[in-house]
């Protein structure tokens, strides 16, 4: 399947995996590039020195072409931001931001630039800005996440950009793929299937949540404090989100009992004080594969319902 993206940024299929933070280290990056997609080392908040190592090691682990992505609520965004020029690093997404004070020196250095973005108003900046190519996520997405659905927000995206768009949130199968083609994408950025990756170095008990959510285990919290993340549905995620709608846990207290959460979940497997960020198709997930399989099966999948 070649689109636009394919040849921007010389994959053999039109996959993106999530940038996400603590999740996506070298072993899942590599393991998605080789598979024919483009695997993403995510900066999240990590130290300059922890980043690069990454990036070296997934050099070593794949020839083909990976990314990078840049956290832009992160305090050193600055310093991971020029460390994707040193190193000389394929592609660079975005998050939770407004990336364009990176963009020239990005586009100077080769790079190609894909903000993942929740609204038209921001794509249309990041296209005047000199971005190659946006993702449209949806609020379905696990994490940090705008208001709009990935049907609605995609096709209006595509409608106002002139360059290729990527659609994100809640596509787990090639029926997501082929419908988000449908809908004027170029090409689909996938996180949570890839969570349930072998190669995927999250904790197990991290995986086994994933495959044994239900439609109904997603959750958003934390929209009062101006950073709405979607999580499974654990004890600890719903004692956040009836705090916030009760008022018995002020936007401080959130912030407060939060704090180092994301680390819990992924490194530790607490579902006791863990935010484990997840998207809302999880309860379509139901096994652990190697990420080559996912990718085949994936593109099997939309090639024949795209073709019918
Ligand atoms: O960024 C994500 N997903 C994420 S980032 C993350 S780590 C985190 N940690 C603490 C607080 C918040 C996040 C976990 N998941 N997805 C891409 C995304 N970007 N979703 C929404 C946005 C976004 C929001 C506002 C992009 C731009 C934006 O612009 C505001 C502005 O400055 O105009």
């Amino acid at each position: 399947m070649k689109t636009r993206i394919t040849e921007l940024l010389g994959c053999q299929y039109p996959i993106i995996q999530g940038g996400m933070a603590w999740v996506a280290e070298h072993t899942l990056a590599a393991a998605v590039s080789n598979a024919g997609g483009i695997g993403l080392i995510a900066g999240g908040s990590a130290p300059i020195d922890y980043l690069r190592e990454q990036i070296r090691l997934c050099k070593e682990k794949t020839d083909k072409p990976f990314g990078v992505n840049i956290m832009l609520m992160s305090p050193n965004a600055e310093d991971l931001a020029q460390l994707c020029i040193d190193e000389k690093v394929a592609v660079v997404t975005t998050g939770a931001g407004n990336p364009g004070k990176f963009i020239p020196a990005w586009k100077e250095a080769g790079i190609k630039v894909i903000p993942v973005i929740p609204s038209v108003a921001l794509a249309k900046r990041m296209e005047r800005a000199g971005a190659d190519a946006v993702v449209a996520e949806g609020t379905e997405s696990g994490g940090h996440i705008g208001e709009n659905t990935t049907m609605c927000l995609v096709p209006q995206v595509v409608d106002a950009l002139e360059i290729p768009v990527i659609a994100a949130g809640g596509i787990a199968d090639g029926r997501g793929i082929a419908a988000s083609f449908m809908l004027g994408a170029e090409g689909v950025q996938i996180g949570t299937r890839f969570l349930a990756s072998e190669e995927c170095q999250i904790h197990p008990t991290f995986k086994e949540l994933v495959v044994k959510a239900k439609d109904t285990d997603s959750v958003v919290t934390g929209r009062y404090t101006g950073h709405p993340c979607r999580n499974i549905k654990t004890k600890f995620a719903k004692m956040l989100a009836n705090g916030e709608k009760d008022g018995s846990l002020t936007p401080e207290q959130f912030e407060e009992v939060t704090l180092g959460s994301l680390r819990k979940a992924v490194q530790d497997g607490n579902v006791e004080e863990g935010s484990f960020l997840c998207g809302a198709i999880a309860g379509m997930i139901n096994d652990i594969k190697p990420c080559e399989a996912i990718v085949k099966e994936l593109m099997e999948q939309a090639e024949r319902l795209i073709k019918n």
